[in-house]
């Protein structure tokens, strides 16, 4: 059955099996549409299950993403973004955040191997660029899934997000490995915000310390719950859909004692695409667009430089309120 669910869970649980599996009723296809309404209307986050993503791929690229991490300094280095320019779209391999950043943790920006760029992957541990490779398939064939069920909430013509959003090639993954908390003060592992693409997928390890900002104004955890997928919804949706559909606020707080893994999967739009809210949410309903229209390029490239050059407060941080009108 596709449902929306609690379970003692803080957050929506989504069932895609329906969408997945032949047989299943359309009634069970619509509850979980509905679910994923709810979902982002109120905080424009949920969790998947029955998602289709082998439950043993999200725990193997997991281990090896923590085994990179652990090699020394010098070996991680050897995957730093190369200096001038590059073919790929935003400056691509491993990174530390830098000392006065509000952020501790360090990442892999990677983009699908298979596109040919000149990119370095980490050449260590064994195994660890096929995982990512697989990973790529399998979160690039749920993203595509999960924008059928936003285009259906969002009431547009069948396949409308499917043409407007078809090309891949801006799609990221990021493992990412925060350090453990050195103080009861100092827990801070990345800073509240909301993500600049589409759709973006959290596999994550059990440490826990995803959050995600509630209707309320409290905090609810994204725990840890095995073989599940976070889901929440980006800036690009929201200005689509003129504000009616939320860009998850999200942060996440280390803990003491244990290093956290994750490995997010950024659905995005391709830099050329012009963005600006759709007249089904805005000249079509009598509302005023909320949004002025700009190339997704400029906003990705100002993003980026949030974390190339982070400003010392996480508040001075370009968002998407810069096209606010
Ligand atoms: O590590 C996580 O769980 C979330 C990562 C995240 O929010 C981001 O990379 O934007």
């Amino acid at each position: 059955m596709a449902t929306s669910s609690s379970n003692g869970d803080a957050l929506p649980v989504v069932d895609l099996s329906p969408f997945l599996f032949a047989g299943d009723d359309d009634g069970a296809r619509d509850s979980a549409t509905a679910a994923v309404r709810e979902a982002c209307v109120s905080t424009g986050f949920f969790r998947v299950v029955n998602h289709g993503v082998p439950r043993e791929l999200m725990a193997r690229a997991l281990e090896l993403s923590a085994a990179f991490f652990a090699l020394p300094d010098e070996e991680k280095a050897k995957v730093r973004p190369a200096e001038g320019s590059s073919s790929s779209p935003l400056p691509a391999g491993y990174a530390r955040q830098p000392a006065h950043s509000a952020d501790k943790n360090e990442y892999l920006l990677l983009f699908n191997p298979k596109l040919g760029l000149d990119l370095q992957y980490p050449a260590e541990p064994a195994g660890f660029r096929d995982a990512l490779e697989e990973c790529y398939a399998n979160l690039t064939g749920l993203g595509l899934l999960i924008q059928d069920v936003l285009n259906e909430c969002m009431g547009l013509p069948p396949g409308f997000l499917a043409e407007y959003n078809a090309d891949r090639n801006f799609d990221f993954l990021t493992p990412l490995r925060y350090f453990p908390a050195t103080s009861a003060e100092e827990t801070n592992g990345i800073s509240a915000h909301e993500d600049g693409n589409l759709i973006t997928f959290v596999l994550q390890d059990g440490v826990g310390g995803l959050e995600v900002l509630g209707g309320g104004g409290g905090w609810i955890p994204a725990d840890p719950v095995e073989g599940s997928i976070i889901v929440n919804i980006g800036d690009v949706v929201q200005v689509l859909s003129n504000n009616k559909f939320k860009s998850a606020t999200h942060r996440v707080v280390r803990k003491p004692a244990a290093h956290r893994h994750s490995l997010a999967f950024f659905f995005n739009l391709h830099g050329d695409k012009w963005i600006e809210p759709l007249p089904e949410f805005a000249g079509n309903v009598g509302e005023p667009p909320r949004y002025r229209g700009f190339k997704y390029d400029e906003y990705l490239q100002l993003r980026m430089r949030n974390k190339t050059h982070p400003p010392s407060r996480p508040e001075d941080a370009v968002d998407i309120a810069h096209y606010a009108i």
